[in-house]
């Protein structure tokens, strides 16, 4: 072995132990606590989760279902059929089972074939594609109007239809996250934003300065928060609980700095908090979700 080879063994060895240094952590991660285990904690990304988060809202479930039982079904079939053709003409047709190859070169029929079926194939993608779209743009008698700023670098927001209830929400630091308040590093804010269960929320997003970006992954939501321009969409929640997005338009420096936590309680709930807020007092202790201890669990960080 020459100096060269002990030179490129020894960095490839580096390598190797520098790449296992670096998932140990990864272990670490799946033993901490997980918040998201007692039900209540909702939209969050679980340590070690694969696939999309639970669906909250009836777009996100839309969406889940075409993804994981159409999508994924027909991408299965494909493969499937595809692999099995490639087998098939690897055996049947090499050099020793077919020595004289055809030279056929044009089958009207087999063309006409290959071309219908991917049509097809898209026009059933597209059906139910276009029936998601529909349900995701039709906002059908808001209950209720939430309207979200993006500020760099915090969220604003306001409910027009309740006079005089606007707050901002920040994210907690980083010393003061309680777990036993099921903050989450991050994710977890001083004025979370609070609607109630089963109803239909019209939330119209903007933006104050730059391009920020309202993004729910359980509520299926994603709405860019322009500044000048008005953005509509819509939610509706029917489980109690507490779910997380972030801003997911890289806005500057302080982009990390602007995380959504959306505590979605029952519309009794709901109005016992509003009557509070109208006086100015965000505060969540005492209102609690159903399953919560009622330790002032949803009391936020002051
Ligand atoms: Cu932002």
């Amino acid at each position: 072995m020459t100096l060269g080879d002990c030179w490129v063994k020894g960095k490839q060895a580096l390598a190797v132990v520098s790449t296992l240094a670096a998932l140990a952590p990864l272990g670490a991660l799946a033993q901490e606590a997980n918040p998201a285990t007692d039900g209540i904690v909702k939209g969050y990304a679980k340590p070690w989760q694969l696939g999309m988060q639970d669906g909250a809202t009836p777009v996100a479930m839309g969406i889940n279902s075409l993804h994981n039982n159409e999508l994924l079904a027909i991408c299965v079939v494909i493969s499937v059929i595809v692999l099995a053709l490639l087998v098939y003409v690897c055996l049947r047709f090499n050099e020793k089972a077919n020595p004289v190859p055809s030279k056929v070169s044009h089958n009207t029929l087999i063309e006409v074939i290959w071309t219908t079926i991917p049509i097809l194939i898209l026009i059933g993608i597209a059906i139910p594609s276009l029936r998601l779209h529909h349900l995701m743009y039709t906002i059908e008698k808001p209950d209720m109007t939430l309207k979200v700023t993006g500020y760099q670098w915090y969220w604003g927001y306001e409910f027009p239809d309740f006079e005089g209830v606007a707050y901002e929400s920040r994210p907690i630091p980083d010393k003061e996250i309680d777990t036993t308040k099921r903050q989450i590093r991050l994710l977890s804010v001083d004025h979370p934003l609070v609607v109630p269960t089963g109803k239909t929320v019209r939330v119209q997003v903007t933006g104050n300065d730059v391009i920020h970006s309202w993004a729910m992954p359980s509520f299926g939501v994603k709405t860019d928060a322009i500044p000048g321009r008005l953005n509509e969409t819509w939610f509706r929640v029917d489980q109690p609980g507490i779910y997380y997005g972030q801003c997911s338009e890289l806005c500057g420096v302080y982009h990390y700095y602007m995380p959504i936590e959306i505590r979605a309680v029952e519309p009794e709930v709901f109005e016992q908090w509003i009557e509070r807020a109208k006086g100015g007092n965000y505060a969540l202790d005492g209102l609690s979700i159903p399953g919560e201890p009622k330790v002032a669990t949803l009391q936020p960080a002051q």
